[in-house]
């Protein structure tokens, strides 16, 4: 069974994060999604519309999610594929090169993002109305 690991703050869900978790499990058979939660988010500097429980749930709702796991801190990546037996690392390509450190461990894929979306956008956009 081919396991593929995917992180994110998934706050205000939109198409783009659905295009990257099934896209991420198209790579393999089993997609664990680590969500960040809101003390790692204002390490981050991200503030969430969207409670971290709240968000976890939207996601483990997904129907190409098999697991969620919460993500607190940068350093725990290298756990998580050891531990969850990862042999895919997933990020969108606003990330290229960021994790390739993994590369030890584990394949690592960038994929690229769904253009003309994202939460910051929608922020604005519902601010403007
Ligand atoms: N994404 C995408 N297309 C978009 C917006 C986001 O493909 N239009 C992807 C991002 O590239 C990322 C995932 O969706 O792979 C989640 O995006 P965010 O929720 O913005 O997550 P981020 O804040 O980038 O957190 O340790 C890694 C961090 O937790 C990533």
């Amino acid at each position: 069974m081919k396991k593929v690991i995917t992180y994110g703050t998934f706050d205000l869900f939109h198409i783009g994060h659905l295009n990257i978790l099934k896209r991420a499990k198209e790579l393999g058979d089993y997609l664990v999604v680590a969500v960040s939660s809101d003390s790692f988010n204002a390490i981050k500097g991200k503030k969430c519309a969207i409670p971290d429980y709240e968000r976890m749930a939207i996601v483990e709702a997904i129907k190409y999610v098999d697991e969620v796991i919460p993500e607190n801190s940068w350093d725990q990546k290298i756990n998580d594929v050891k531990d969850h037996d990862i042999d895919i690392f997933v990020m969108g390509d606003d990330w290229t090169g960021k994790f390739d450190y993994l590369k030890e461990y584990c394949e690592v894929v960038y994929l690229p993002r769904t253009e003309g979306i994202s939460t910051t956008k929608l922020k604005e956009d519902l601010k403007l109305k």
